[in-house]
């Protein structure tokens, strides 16, 4: 195929790239977090999103060093902000269900915490609901090492699964995120606002972070920030973008909320 043999060169030529999106405390307006999000810049083209790869890189396998480098990479961005003085931030990777069933992502992490010198708290691991129905065992075990080291573990999109609630008593899991297609409706559709609501109470009574993702309004924000959620993602705080740009958006130290 010939978009598979394109990917396959992408590695190769370097073609990937990391950008991030910013992660805010809404209370204190600060960034206390990146999201790592993989992007193809194909030369001469058009950025590619991963909608448009991710899911031919898990059927052909190359996800596996496709994920290896995206680790490694914003591992050492992040050591890269902390050197220049941000040593509060912390970096969230998104990690495939292929790469826990077929990578040692654990020793992955623990050869880059040591390369990076990051202190293993800084950084989250994002997996998704399916990952954890479909290889229940296998998840576990490298979920309980990675936890073990210090590392976080958050579910991504959450909601949008069809795993059960006893996930989070039975996974060393630290966060949640909100799908941004519950966030986009709050504001207007009643069954969404009540199923964000439950979360965020679920998610403090558990004593996890909720993240939610896909902010844009400030209606948004302010059901979201009253009904307990302070942590925010979306591109009312800013967008996916290169290391640069949001550097300089870290350097002026807060967001306008
Ligand atoms: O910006 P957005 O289009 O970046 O990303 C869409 C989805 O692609 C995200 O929700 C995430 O699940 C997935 N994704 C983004 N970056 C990565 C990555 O580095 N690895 C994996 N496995 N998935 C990613
Ligand atoms: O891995 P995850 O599903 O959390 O990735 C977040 C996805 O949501 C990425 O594709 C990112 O580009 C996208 N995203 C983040 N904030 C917003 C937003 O405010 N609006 C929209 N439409 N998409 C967003
Ligand atoms: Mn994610
Ligand atoms: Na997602």
């Amino acid at each position: 195929l010939h978009i598979e043999a394109s990917l396959q060169r992408a590695l190769q030529r370097e073609e990937f790239v990391l950008y991030y999106q910013p992660q805010v405390d809404v209370d204190s307006g600060r960034v206390v977090g990146l999201e790592a999000l993989l992007r193809w810049q194909r030369e001469g083209k058009e950025l590619v999103l991963p909608a448009d790869f991710i899911a031919l890189a898990e059927e052909t396998g190359l996800i596996l060093p496709i994920g290896e480098w995206v680790l490694a990479t914003a591992m050492r961005q992040l050591a890269a902000f902390h050197r220049s003085g941000m040593t509060h931030l912390r970096m969230s990777v998104n990690v495939s269900a292929r790469q826990f069933q077929h990578n040692d992502v654990a020793a992955q992490v623990e050869r880059l915490l040591e390369e990076t010198g990051c202190a293993p708290g800084a950084l989250t691991i994002e997996i998704t609901e399916t990952l954890l129905m479909e290889r229940p065992g296998a998840a576990a075990e490298m979920m309980t090492r990675l936890s073990r080291m210090g590392v976080q573990l958050a579910i991504d999109d959450f909601c949008t699964g069809y795993s059960s609630l006893a996930n989070l008593k039975r996974f060393p899991i630290r966060g949640l995120k909100i799908d941004r297609s519950f966030v986009a409706d709050i504001a207007t559709d009643n069954d969404d606002a009540a199923i964000v609501a439950a979360v965020i109470a679920l998610a403090r009574s558990m004593k996890l972070e909720v993240i939610a993702v896909g902010v844009e309004t400030g209606e948004q924000q302010r059901f979201l920030r009253a009904r307990g959620c302070r942590r925010m993602q979306g591109y009312r705080f800013g967008k996916p973008a290169p290391a640069a740009d949001i550097e300089a958006l870290l350097r002026s130290r807060h967001v306008d909320i």
